[in-house]
């Protein structure tokens, strides 16, 4: 305990005027360098003891108990969570807000009482309460003696969280992301950040991105296979073509979410696919999980600046409408309209653009009963703005029934069907099945597939990829790979740390991303 003196004193000044109710708890001792911070958030109703009347304060903290507290302390509403768990409620609004992803904490409930990391705790902590802070790379991983031990995947939250003090590290400096943190700590913490968020609530925030041009760009100079080569896109049959009628294969990249990992959208980032041979971007933009539908004009800006960033140099975009967990694509049909409309109105002109209208349907849903209904809708309205922009239009079972779309196919010219892989999880199956819808005449482009397993990580299966895309490469069907972001995940293109604003060399990708980048040009 004696580490965190240091670290508390600051708190304990700023505290000591609200310490005088004394302990509730039988165990939380007056005078304790914890006891205003427990006293405090107890009488808020933001935590609870024990039923003998005990806080524990040196029990290591669950992922439960500090995320319902942290949820809170937030003034978040439980969701609807499942298996019965009592935190299961607080934990799925926790994971809709996008302030863990399901494989941290999976909705399963098994790892709900085990000790959260303290990696994992602050990202948390500051996605719930402190999202716009940001910490300088530099600046911040000098002060963290165990730098080393941290996983990519939290880099972000732990530098914002030493940025603005919510977390100092013990006397040796020292982080330990991977230990637990005890109850009592974990309260000084939570309130630290709640104090912080409380007073940015003044004027100057939260920072807005810079709203993008009423205009989209003129394309840039021209790149191989791009769209000044290619022009306007066609398909005829089962095949892509081009303006002029011949067969093109469009090969590139997907973003990961766009509310996620945004920064990999930026000019330089997309510039440097294309440096590498890709003629294509994807803009992923979840719609659940805390994106689009819960911060729509957020979000739709961040899409239209990296469409837009795209077009720049001179590649064709994907506009991504991602659901995943939001499985039945119905269930927003107006809201779909409604977007797709505004967009296809601002890019009637332009050649650059497809539409991807619904990432992976999936749950108990149908071809016929919720996602053909949902995407003539949506085909319609895009077509209200723009006679041929391709429409790429998914399936259910994320986005592998194409049989079932081939049997009743939606009406409209130039509309293709996604065919999702993930080269550890699927194979031979899926491949037969495109050549059966192929020969039936329906155009298939692989919007999305990975090196890994289909929860994105695993592997990476860089044999059996090799394999999809010979096969797709004979085909000439165009594909986006999953994704280009620096996650601490296999199907990441980029290392973790890797900067979005500096060109790449060999050494800051992945070996997914070496295998990627590799075959762009077939
Ligand atoms: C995965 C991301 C992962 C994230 C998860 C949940 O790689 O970092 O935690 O989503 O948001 C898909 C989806 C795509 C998935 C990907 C890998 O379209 O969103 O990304 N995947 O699981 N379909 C099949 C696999």
């Amino acid at each position: 305990m004696r580490a965190y003196k240091a670290v508390l004193s600051l708190c304990l000044c700023l505290l000591l005027g609200c310490a005088s109710a004394g302990a509730a708890f039988t165990d939380v001792e007056a005078g304790s360098w914890y006891e205003s911070a427990v006293t405090e958030m107890a009488g808020k109703q933001l935590l609870t003891g024990y039923a003998d009347g005990s806080f524990r304060p040196n029990q290591t903290i669950s992922a439960a108990e500090f995320v319902t507290i942290t949820a809170r302390t937030a003034g978040a509403a439980p969701g609807q969570g499942q298996g019965g768990h009592w935190a299961a409620g607080y934990l799925q609004s926790a994971l809709q807000g996008g302030w863990y992803d399901w494989d941290e904490l999976p909705p399963t409930g098994e790892t709900f009482d085990q000790p959260i990391p303290r990696q994992l705790a602050v990202k948390v902590l500051m996605k719930a309460l402190l999202p716009e802070v940001r910490g300088d790379y530099n600046t911040e991983s000098a002060k963290i003696s165990d730098f080393s031990q941290l996983n990519g995947r939290y880099y972000e939250a732990v530098l914002a969280a030493y940025a603005c003090g919510v977390v100092q590290g013990d006397a040796n400096g020292a982080f330990r992301p991977t230990s637990g943190l005890s109850r009592a700590e974990a309260c000084i913490l939570i309130q630290r950040a709640q104090a912080l968020s409380n007073q940015g609530e003044g004027p100057g925030q939260p920072e807005e991105p810079t709203p993008p041009a009423p205009q989209p760009p003129e394309p840039g100079p021209a790149i191989r296979g791009g769209v000044s080569e290619n022009g306007w896109l066609q398909v005829k049959g089962a095949q892509l073509c081009n303006q002029a009628g011949q067969p093109v294969a469009l090969r590139g990249m997907s973003s990961h979410g766009l509310h996620w990992f945004g920064q990999f959208t930026s000019a330089q980032s997309i510039q440097n696919t294309a440096r590498y041979g890709a003629n294509v971007f994807r803009v992923a933009m979840y719609t659940g999980e805390g994106g689009y539908l819960s911060q729509p004009a957020q979000v739709k800006q961040q899409l239209i600046a990296a469409a837009d960033a795209a077009i720049a140099q001179d590649m064709y975009v994907i506009l991504d409408w991602h659901i995943l967990s939001d499985g039945d694509p119905s269930a927003h049909t107006q809201e779909a309209v409604a977007f797709f409309t505004e967009l296809a109105q601002r890019y009637k002109d332009c050649p650059a653009v497809l539409y991807e209208i619904c990432n992976e349907p999936n749950g108990g849903i149908s071809w016929s009963g919720n996602v053909k209904p949902y995407a003539q809708q949506v085909v319609n309205a895009i077509r209200a703005q723009s006679p041929k922009g391709v429409i790429l239009i998914g399936s259910p079972t994320w986005s592998q029934d194409i049989h079932q779309a081939a049997a009743d196919p939606v009406a409209g010219e130039n509309l293709m069907y996604t065919l999702h892989f993930y080269a550890g999880t699927h194979g031979q199956a899926l491949r037969e099945r495109i050549d059966a819808v192929r020969a039936q005449g329906l155009a298939v482009f692989v919007s999305e597939w990975g090196t890994s397993r289909a929860d994105g990580n695993g592997g990476v299966f860089l044999n059996e990829s090799a394999q999809w895309l010979d096969f797709l490469d004979q085909r000439g069907i165009s594909w986006c790979n999953w994704s280009l972001c620096d996650k601490d995940e296999t199907s990441a293109a980029l290392r973790p740390g890797t900067s979005p604003n500096a060109l790449w060399g060999l050494g800051d990708l992945t070996e997914s991303g070496q295998f990627v980048f590799s075959r762009f040009d077939a």
